[in-house]
């Protein structure tokens, strides 16, 4: 019989390591069960007692099985691994995690689809969450990436209705074109991501074959008190690879885990993953004679003026050994910073800073931070935070108040010297930037010059496929914006609508 993979053997594997006897079943307070195949009853047809504590136990942890799923990025992989620096970074960042060449940290990674739920097609058109955690010895540092260098929008006030057009519509329960679409072209600032997302890149094979993204603007400050701009980059060693429109299709319904198992596979069998980091860095000068705002999540920053410079490597070696334990419950956040490296005025990154934290304590509970994979356990967390539900950490007899003479936790010198004060001045208002930024001329670069003549093809057909069950007036909006990003590929989507418009009446 041919072999099976190693994730069709785990539990094959799981008895083959078994040294001892199996335990007896316990409840959850440790009591050994003697029966585990009947309720208790009076008589053989008899109601259930009450005083079955066993079945009790059990159904009531049954009934609390789940936790909300993530609103976004519902579906996905975890891992673990190393990153290693391979190159000095100090100049730029005095984070320790940087420190020496050579020098490794424990990380951790999640995967995901963004749209779907957590039962969703692996092998869908969708951006790919891609958040790693480094567990430095200066506390975690999350960069909650995606494998696009870009994003949709660039305000986070319109986050909420930007993904609310990429989920189901609140009425049929469906997902529906006239939003996606309706929301796309009204807001034209998501062209270029959206040229990015139906070009080849719009469904990666797997997870281990795409690149990563920081995507925002980040500071970093390097010992001497010195900030510059930058931006993170991981590049796939293992070759970028993509998935036709057929092949997806068919695996979507053949193997809608395909990414996940991908993932797990590999890494059982010792092909470890690995991508290399880089930076591309920009002073603060630089910054303000720069043709375009480059804290604008639709930009990024040419490589031939920011070249990449590389800085280490990410290797995955570990598959988790609970998913709901440390793939469902990890949580990122972007607030997750350690000094040497802080935000930019990015409007988005700003507004990511209190959503990630809320949504876990939400999902998680307020002590979200003390379960094992997302607790810093390289540090020793001394504060004055305590107690609080399912509270693990309270710090033993330290002082709860601060200032205090009896040697309570003290401030930092060196995290107060990693973050140099900046001056800041401005009219304090709400700036529109949909109609005022720049929202084509990188979505014209992509397309005229990054794709060759085959994936234009697939582009203008891609995006056929999905704007042709659209409104007709919006079917119109979308073609006036695939105009201006090239005359070439209006006319093609035009021209591919045509058969599709006489079945949408205009409002
Ligand atoms: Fe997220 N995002 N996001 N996001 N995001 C979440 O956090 C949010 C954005 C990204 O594997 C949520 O734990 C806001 C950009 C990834 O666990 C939530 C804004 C990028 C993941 C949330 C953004 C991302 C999330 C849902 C705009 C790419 C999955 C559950 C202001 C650079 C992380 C959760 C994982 C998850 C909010 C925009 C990437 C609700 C408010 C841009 C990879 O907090």
């Amino acid at each position: 019989m041919a072999s099976r993979d190693p994730a069709s053997d785990q539990l094959v594997n799981h008895k083959k390591s078994l040294k001892d006897s199996p335990a007896y079943i316990t409840t959850k307070a440790g009591a050994p069960v003697g029966v585990k195949t009947a309720v208790q009853t009076v008589g053989k047809n008899g109601p259930i007692l009450l005083q079955d504590v066993n079945f009790l136990d059990e159904i009531s942890s049954f009934d609390r099985e789940r936790i909300p799923e993530r609103v976004v990025h519902a579906k996905g992989a975890g891992a673990f691994g190393y990153f290693e620096v391979t190159h000095d970074i100090t100049k730029y960042c005095a984070a320790k995690i940087f420190e020496t060449v050579g020098k490794t940290t424990p990380m951790a990674v999640r995967f995901s689809t963004v749209g779907g739920e957590s039962g969703s097609a692996d092998t869908v058109r969708d951006p790919r969450g891609f958040a790693v955690k480094f567990y430095t010895d200066d506390g975690n540092w999350d960069l909650v990436g995606n494998n696009t260098p870009i994003f949709f929008i660039r305000d986070a006030a319109l986050f909420p209705s930007f993904i609310h057009t990429q989920k189901r519509n609140p009425a049929t329960h469906l997902k529906d074109p006239d939003m996606f679409w309706d929301f796309i072209t009204l807001r034209p600032e998501t062209t270029h991501q959206v040229i990015y997302l139906f070009g080849d890149r719009g469904i990666p094979d797997g997870y281990r074959h795409m690149n990563g993204y920081g995507s925002h603007t980040f500071k970093m400050v390097n010992a001497q008190g010195v900030a510059h701009w930058v931006k993170f980059h991981y590049k796939t060693n293992q070759g970028i690879k993509n998935l036709s429109v057929e092949k997806a299709a068919e695996l979507a319904s053949s193997d809608p885990d395909y990414s996940i198992r991908d993932l797990y596979n590999a890494i059982a069998k010792g092909d470890f993953p690995s991508w290399t980091m880089y930076i591309q860095v920009m002073t603060m000068a630089q910054a303000e004679s720069c043709k375009f705002n480059p804290f604008d999540m639709t930009k990024v920053w040419p490589h031939s003026e920011y070249p990449l410079i590389p800085v280490g490597k990410m290797v995955l070696n570990r598959n988790p050994k609970n998913y709901f334990a440390e793939v469902e419950q990890i949580a990122f956040s972007p607030a997750n910073m350690v000094p040497g490296i802080e935000p930019s005025p990015d409007k988005m990154l700003q507004g990511r800073l209190f959503s990630y934290s809320d949504t876990h304590r939400h999902r998680l509970g307020a002590n979200f931070l003390q379960i094992p994979v997302n607790c810093p356990f390289r540090v020793s967390v001394s504060n004055y935070q305590r107690d609080g539900p399912q509270a693990m950490n309270n710090q033993e007899g330290c002082p709860n108040y601060f200032p205090n003479s009896f040697s309570g936790p003290q401030e930092c010198p060196r995290a107060q010297r990693l973050q140099p004060r900046y001056n800041l001045t401005g009219d304090v208002d709400r700036y529109d930037s949909g109609q005022t930024e720049d929202n084509f001329s990188q979505a014209t670069i992509l397309y005229k010059q990054v794709f060759d003549d085959a994936q234009k093809q697939r582009t203008v057909e891609n995006i056929v496929g999905h704007l042709k069950d659209a409104a007709g007036f919006i079917q119109e909006r979308a073609i006036k914006i695939f105009t201006q990003v090239h005359p070439d590929l209006g006319s093609k989507v035009a021209a591919g609508l045509a058969p599709f418009k006489k079945y949408h009446a205009n409002l």
